[in-house]
């Protein structure tokens, strides 16, 4: 049956243009003697696309006739950036498709530019899903990643006068080769209703009778593995009027009405929420998760009922993994639907429930910890809202048999919230409560959730507690972002293994300070650097030289990443030049610093922080008296395939979070294996970074997670920074412009009011910039400190991460599809 169905479609060059012009005559409808870059595009990727379904579905019959456990692995947010690349790139067939291009008068790189992004997600957690599905396919994991489609991902930032402006993402306007519409696979979800009671066999039973219904309809992203067949499914939801809803009201004639109530359905997969930062009890959003969740157990459930008739079975079989807390709405579908719908015993079902669950926790701060308003869940969750407080009530039994009737103590483990001004769910709670093991994404992190936020639950059940340090793939951030250092790599290393089998990279280190190496080295990392001086001109018109130190701070825009510190450096960095003799100007080592970073919507301060960024580049890009020694420009509208071409082309990265409020951070890994230097605290992964490379190889400062809480509680006794008060003058005082509108912002780093610490890690950020510019004058030291950031990177890959999951949580097994 395998011979039948292997490779049908071949990949020599003759055979690819065939496909290519046929896709351009059939699928995009134009003439194959005449089509523009986006024509070409559309029609290869249809092509790749076709390819990838060969292998999709050889991989799904293959897992089910070995039916495996499999591993679903449930997120609300994922940044896939292009497809293009990265698919032929897994795929092995990149060469030969820019082989056929070329004989047709086309570049791939070129048509590559053509795809947008695609942006479901936010930041740090979305990416991580996006890297992890690429090494759950590498390494031949049966896995499905469930999702949602939204209409609009994440906003486009248009920078307006300095700025933040939010603007809707089209992203499916151009349409999307990469899914495959599946209209018969779709389930319907309820929502409000009652709950009332049924016997069945004497049995009394609750019955949930809905108040409305839609339907969620499945999109299918193939998402291929590096070097291997396999090819697995991340599955999107999409939300459509319900072919069950409410034929009253075609009844009474108000035809139209109607129709136009039915579309409001699709509002729920319409937008990804943007804020990061806070949960906010809203409706919409709840929504959604519920959409998401009901759907992907649905689909779930059945699958696993196609081939097995026993529940008990179901943990051999099935690993649900939650990222984050957004879908731990699960825990309670799941026990809805064997309770009252598959008539399980209570007991039975909890059972069960207790050993499919895995949760990973993303976040530190207790603002971003899930609470969901009491009323609201019982609104639109009647039965969701009963089964959690039943699981609650009997927790709380089973605690006081534990540990007494210590009061304070239940109620901080109660997963209903009954101070402040209304009832909350805990969804944190929830999700620690069910879930058989509780991850952190980085040694560090875990030893906070340890003695901080879950402190009570670690006393009662260590066991649970694991961490898995975050990782970025290899595949994206070196070969394909970085083709040319991959190459190099490749070279060196005499083989292209290291791309499967990261560790290798360690290979490297014999070289870190052969000559020729470096040579070689050196020039790619200018090609990059020319590459991304061409995107600033071109996206901010501000020329930047190509020997400055490239220095760069990309990712979201929050007070503990303390982008804020680094503007306050680089004015620093201006006024020392401003203050020099005119000969001492020539000992200054130029620096082009980078910024790039969206803000929540609604989160003022960080958007004061873009402005100001804004506000300091036009003052120090226009003063002549500056010149090459220092430029700042903002990168708008950063997302990740901006990430790919500023990742390769930097110097020197920022990881600038005050100790302790990082869970782990990727960037900096990113920014790692592409042999760039990291200027960082010791908060989040960047602990284990130094672990890896050591710590002359990097330039930390700063305060140590265990000394923050006491400097905070020193407040304003702390030591202060005459030249960071210096500054803060300055831009209050109007130096920038805009005296008014930045007022708020200086009041958040002075005094008592310096939460994240600024003010205290501003000299000793002073001298690890010192450090970094005397470490980038001796170009032979700078250039082995770079190769031997690359080569101590492989812990670094989601490879490791992944099978660590594979082994310690998940308890799943490869089930490679034969060639
Ligand atoms: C409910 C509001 C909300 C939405 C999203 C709160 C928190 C989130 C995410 C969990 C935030 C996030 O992306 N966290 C980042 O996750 C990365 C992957 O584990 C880590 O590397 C980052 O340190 C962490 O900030």
């Amino acid at each position: 049956l395998f011979g039948l169905m292997d490779g049908f479609l071949k990949n020599d060059p003759l055979s690819l243009q065939t496909d290519i012009l046929d896709h351009v005559e059939y699928t995009v409808a134009r003439s194959r003697f005449s089509f523009d870059d986006f024509e070409a595009y559309q029609a290869l990727s249809h092509s790749v696309r076709d390819r990838l379904i060969e292998r999709w579905h050889e991989t799904q019959q293959y897992f089910k006739r070995k039916d495996p456990k499999r591993l679903y692995f449930l997120s609300l947010e994922f940044l896939m950036g292009r497809s293009l690349s990265n698919s032929v790139i897994n795929l092995g067939i990149r060469d030969h498709y820019a082989d056929a291009l070329k004989q047709l008068g086309f570049d791939f790189e070129v048509l590559a530019e053509q795809e947008g992004d695609a942006a479901l997600g936010n930041g740090g957690l979305a990416r991580l899903s996006a890297c992890q599905m690429d090494s759950l396919a590498t390494l031949d994991f049966p896995a499905w990643g469930y999702g949602l489609r939204y209409q609009y991902g994440s906003f486009r930032q248009v920078i307006l006068d300095g700025f933040q402006h939010e603007q809707p993402d089209y992203w499916l306007n151009f349409g999307n080769p990469w899914e495959i519409e599946r209209v018969h696979v779709s389930y319907p979800v309820k929502f409000y209703g009652t709950v009332e009671e049924d016997i069945l066999n004497g049995q009394k039973y609750k019955i949930w009778v809905p108040g409305e219904m839609v339907e969620a309809v499945a999109y299918d992203n193939p998402i291929p593995g590096y070097g291997t067949r396999n090819t697995i499914n991340l599955r999107l939801w999409a939300a459509k009027p319900s072919g069950q809803d409410d034929m009253e009201s075609y009844n009474t004639g108000d035809y139209i009405n109607a129709i136009v109530n039915r579309q409001k359905a699709e509002t729920i997969s319409c937008v990804l929420y943007p804020d990061d930062r806070s949960y906010q009890g809203k409706e919409l959003r709840l929504k959604q998760h519920y959409f998401f969740v009901s759907a992907s157990l649905q689909d779930i459930i059945r699958r696993f009922k196609e081939e097995h008739n026993n529940f008990e079975t179901l943990p051999d079989k099935v690993a649900l993994q939650l990222t984050d807390t957004h879908p731990s709405l699960a825990i309670a579908e799941v026990m809805r639907v064997f309770v009252d719908e598959e008539h399980l015993s209570w007991n039975r079902a909890w059972d069960i429930v207790c050993k499919i669950f895995s949760f990973t926790t993303h976040t530190i701060q207790p603002e971003a910890l899930e609470k969901i308003p009491v009323d609201l869940l019982g609104s639109l969750l009647p039965r969701h809202l009963q089964i959690i407080y039943d699981i609650n009530c009997n927790f709380m039994e089973e605690l006081k048999k534990k540990i007494g009737l210590d009061y304070s103590r239940l109620s901080r483990m109660s997963i209903i919230e009954e101070e402040g001004p209304v009832k909350n769910i805990r969804m944190a709670n929830l999700s620690v409560i069910c879930s058989h093991t509780v991850n952190g994404v980085s040694r560090i992190h875990l030893e906070l959730l340890k003695t901080k936020v879950f402190k009570d639950f670690y006393e009662l059940w260590p066991q649970k507690f694991q961490y898995k340090t975050n990782g970025v793939t290899q595949r994206r951030w070196i070969v394909v972002s970085n083709p040319n250092l991959c190459a190099l790599i490749s070279k060196w290393l005499g083989t292209e293994a290291w791309i499967r089998n990261v560790d290798l990279l360690m290979g490297l280190r014999e070289y870190a300070a052969d000559a020729d190496f470096q040579q070689e080295w050196k020039l790619v990392r200018r090609l990059n650097k020319i590459r991304l001086a061409e995107y600033i001109e071109a996206m901010s018109g501000v020329k930047v030289s190509i020997d400055a130190m490239f220095d760069v701070q990309i990712k979201r825009i929050h007070e503990y990443k303390r982008q804020l510190l680094n503007l306050i450096g680089i004015i620093h960095r201006y006024d020392c030049i401003k203050n020099m003799e005119k000969s001492d100007r020539r000992k200054v080592v130029p620096r082009v610093c980078i910024i790039g970073g969206k803000a929540a919507p609604g989160y003022e301060i960080a958007k004061k922080i873009i402005k100001l960024c804004h506000a300091v580049a036009e003052k120090i890009n226009n003063d002549p008296g500056v010149g090459d020694l220092l430029k700042l420009v903002f990168i708008p509208d950063y997302n990740v395939s901006v990430a790919e071409l500023v990742v390769p082309g930097s110097d020197l990265s920022q990881h600038i979070s005050t100790a302790g409020y990082e869970a782990s951070g990727t960037g900096n890994m990113k920014f790692l294996m592409n042999g760039c230097l990291l200027l960082a605290t010791a908060d989040g992964s960047t602990v284990e970074i130094i672990e890896e490379i050591g710590e002359e190889n990097m330039f930390i400062f700063g305060a140590k997670v265990h000394e923050v809480p006491t400097l905070r509680d020193k407040g304003s006794a702390r030591k202060p920074s005459l030249q960071f008060a210096r500054i803060v003058r300055m831009i209050r005082e109007g130096y920038f412009g805009f005296k008014d509108y930045f007022g708020s912002l200086c009041d958040a780093v002075e005094g008592n009011g310096d939460f994240y610490l600024l003010e205290h890690d501003f000299e000793s950020y002073l001298e690890a910039q010192a450090s970094a510019d005397k470490a980038f004058v001796d170009q032979k030291r700078w250039t082995q400190m770079s190769i031997l950031s690359t080569a101590g990177s492989g812990k670094f890959s989601t490879d490791r991460t992944i099978a660590e999951y594979a082994e310690s949580t998940w308890g799943i097994e490869p089930c490679k599809c034969p060639f």
